[in-house]
């Protein structure tokens, strides 16, 4: 990992007294870069990846059609079951799926300051993410109704807007608009007592959540539902949006002309 040095991971180059910068500045002379990240603009998910990957330097992007590009023996090799994000990393020769695992590594692998700290603050970390996951973006606990939550706010605009007839709408909007704010208060007191969620800087959590919250305050979903986001999420959007560059721009691709 440059600086003249060999080294394995940005962590060991960290560890051997290589600054952060000098990793930045090593990335970023390079033509081709180590990690292709594959992903498709309409998922979340991955694009949570592409913005990281993007933003460190360390990554190439490459979307993936999901009208069965995802399920095809190239991509399937990447991540075997076949959804986006998948990466992988020429350097050492690891394929990845899972976006978590996914943002996990690249913070380790190229810029540890974004998966910071000590044990005991890593897994408020991971805690952070899990509890966005299992109680704001999926909130199956809620009686497996497929409308509690973001899908029953926002991914069925998301699958009016592009077409993709999954998600249709609560056959109760205002309740289900009702439900979100209420996951979305519940978890915004516990983690953004910062400005993001563990703090005053960002960290692998920011990019799990934002991508997802991006489409959750957007005006088309304003409109086709009647959902208003909590003034603290919206806030916590934009704070993002001007700390991280790259997200403009690849949230800009994907939902410019759709949902904002
Ligand atoms: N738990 C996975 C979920 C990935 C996922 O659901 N990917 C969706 C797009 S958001 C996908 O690829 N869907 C197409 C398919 O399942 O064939 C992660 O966080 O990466």
């Amino acid at each position: 990992m440059g600086s003249g040095a060999s080294h394995e991971s940005a962590t060991a180059a960290l560890a051997a007294g290589v600054s952060e910068a000098d990793i930045a500045a090593h990335l970023a002379s390079l033509e081709k870069k180590p990690v292709t990240v594959f992903y498709n603009p309409g998922s979340s998910n991955s694009l949570s990846c592409a913005i990281m990957g993007s933003s460190i330097g360390c990554a190439e992007l490459k979307v993936i059609q999901l009208t069965g590009e995802q399920k095809g023996p190239e991509f399937v090799a990447v991540n075997p079951y076949g959804q986006v994000p998948g990466m992988s990393d020429e350097s050492n020769g690891l394929n990845l799926g899972e976006s978590t695992a996914i943002l996990r590594y690249l913070a380790q692998q190229y810029k540890p300051s974004l998966y910071p700290g000590s044990i005991a603050e890593r897994a408020r970390i991971e805690m952070a993410i899990a509890q966005f996951k299992e109680f704001v973006y999926e909130p199956w606990h809620l009686g497996k109704d497929s409308s509690n939550g973001y899908v029953g706010v926002s991914y069925c605009v998301l699958g009016d807007v592009m077409g993709i007839p999954m998600w249709p709408y609560p056959s109760d909007q205002p309740a289900a608009n009702a439900g979100f704010v209420d996951a979305l208060n519940k978890w915004a007191g516990l983690y953004l007592q910062g400005t993001f969620v563990c703090g005053d800087a960002l960290t692998i959590a920011d990019y799990c959540a934002v991508a997802i919250l991006y489409v959750a305050v957007s005006p088309k979903v304003k409109e086709k539902t009647g959902f208003e986001a909590p003034e603290r999420i919206t806030k916590y959007v934009t704070d993002f949006l001007a700390a991280e560059p790259a997200a403009a721009e690849l949230f800009g691709q994907a939902f410019t002309g759709l949902l904002y």
